[in-house]
């Protein structure tokens, strides 16, 4: 199974739609397998933000992302990263589509409310800066039966 970093950025704090953004996950049929809150210091954020810190828009994200604590999370499922990025919508809200977290609630580029990985690589590599092997739970869901056919579920 692939696994993805959420992060609830800032704006989903401060606007109170931490839960909304975990139900949307939920509903989808992911299975959480980590979560917590942290505040996030220049060194995390430039190396998760490597491919952006040279660019213009650098500066007032890492301010943004350090205004105040976010949730973490790492979500597991098939196919997931892909999935998730769709569910998420494009990075400017303003383009995203409807039905998309971003498309639905939020309508500036820098206040897109989530931070979703982009490819199976670095959503492993992201899970495991993160989070911790003790922050991390490998667990059976239930509901997997009427999820998944037996194949998705290997
Ligand atoms: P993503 O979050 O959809 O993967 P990236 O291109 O990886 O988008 O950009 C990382 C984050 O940097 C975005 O989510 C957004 O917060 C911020 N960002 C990207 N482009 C801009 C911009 O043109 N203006 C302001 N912020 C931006
Ligand atoms: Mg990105």
């Amino acid at each position: 199974m692939e696994r993805t970093l959420i992060i609830a950025k800032p704006d989903a704090i401060q606007r109170g739609l931490i839960g909304e953004i975990i139900t949307r996950l939920e509903r989808k049929g992911l299975k959480l397998i980590g979560i917590k809150m942290s505040s996030l210091d220049q060194t995390m954020l430039r190396d998760h933000y490597a491919e952006h810190v040279d660019k213009s828009f650098y500066k007032g994200l890492e301010e943004f992302m350090k205004s105040s604590p976010v949730v973490l999370m790492a979500w597991e499922g098939y196919e997931c990263v892909e999935s998730v990025r769709t569910l998420v919508g494009a990075t400017n809200p303003r383009q995203a589509s409807p039905g998309s977290i971003r498309g639905d609630l939020a309508i500036g580029t820098g206040r897109n409310l989530i931070h979703a990985s982009d490819s199976k690589k670095s959503g492993e590599a992201e899970v495991a800066n993160f989070f911790g092997p003790d922050e991390l739970f490998a667990y059976d869901k239930s509901e997997y039966v009427h999820i998944y056919e037996e194949s998705e579920r290997a």
